[in-house]
């Protein structure tokens, strides 16, 4: 059994109810079952700030889907709440990211593991914290380490 840990952020809409619904949509992926979700957290945006501010959580599942079966996976469960890709950053019915699977490390043309900026962002570090306190980042040392140095950027439980 595998441990990988889903970042969901929702800015459109019902951003709160479509973070929860989010979590059954991940509860009813196959090989897999949702272990812990976190709280809700209202996150100023990063990157474009020119948007609504965001929804944000984490989702820790046990999963035997392989790291990029899940990747397609979560796109389908994008695709479902209606997200239409068009400019980088800007806003979304729903993203939902796969930070961590096990302690991988990889780089492969979609996926790369640990997810490259989640060290440098509260709205992900902060719900990831409150799930897993004593995680160990691979490549990077402890998530505990990095709190200190985003807790500049507005987030709230
Ligand atoms: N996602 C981004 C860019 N900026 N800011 C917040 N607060 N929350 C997000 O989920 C977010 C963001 C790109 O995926
Ligand atoms: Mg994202
Ligand atoms: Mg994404």
């Amino acid at each position: 059994m595998n441990i990988a840990y889903v970042a969901l952020g929702a800015n459109l809409g019902d951003p709160a109810a479509t973070i929860r619904a989010a979590f059954g949509a991940l509860a009813n992926l196959p090989e897999s079952r949702v272990v812990h979700c976190s709280s809700l957290y209202r996150t100023a945006p990063v990157g474009n700030t020119e948007q609504p501010e965001f929804i944000n959580a984490v989702a820790a599942l046990e999963t035997t889907l392989a790291p990029e079966s899940l990747l397609d996976a979560l796109f389908d469960i994008e695709a479902r709440f209606g997200r239409i890709r068009t400019e980088k950053n800007g806003p979304r019915t729903l993203d939902l990211d796969l930070l961590l699977y096990n302690n991988q490390q990889l780089n492969l043309p979609r996926l790369t593991l640990p997810h490259p900026r989640l060290h440098l962002r509260a709205f992900v570090l902060y719900p990831l914290a409150e799930l897993a306190p004593d995680l160990q980042l691979p490549g990077r040392g402890s998530i505990a380490a990095w709190l200190p140095a985003v807790a500049n950027q507005g987030i709230v439980k």
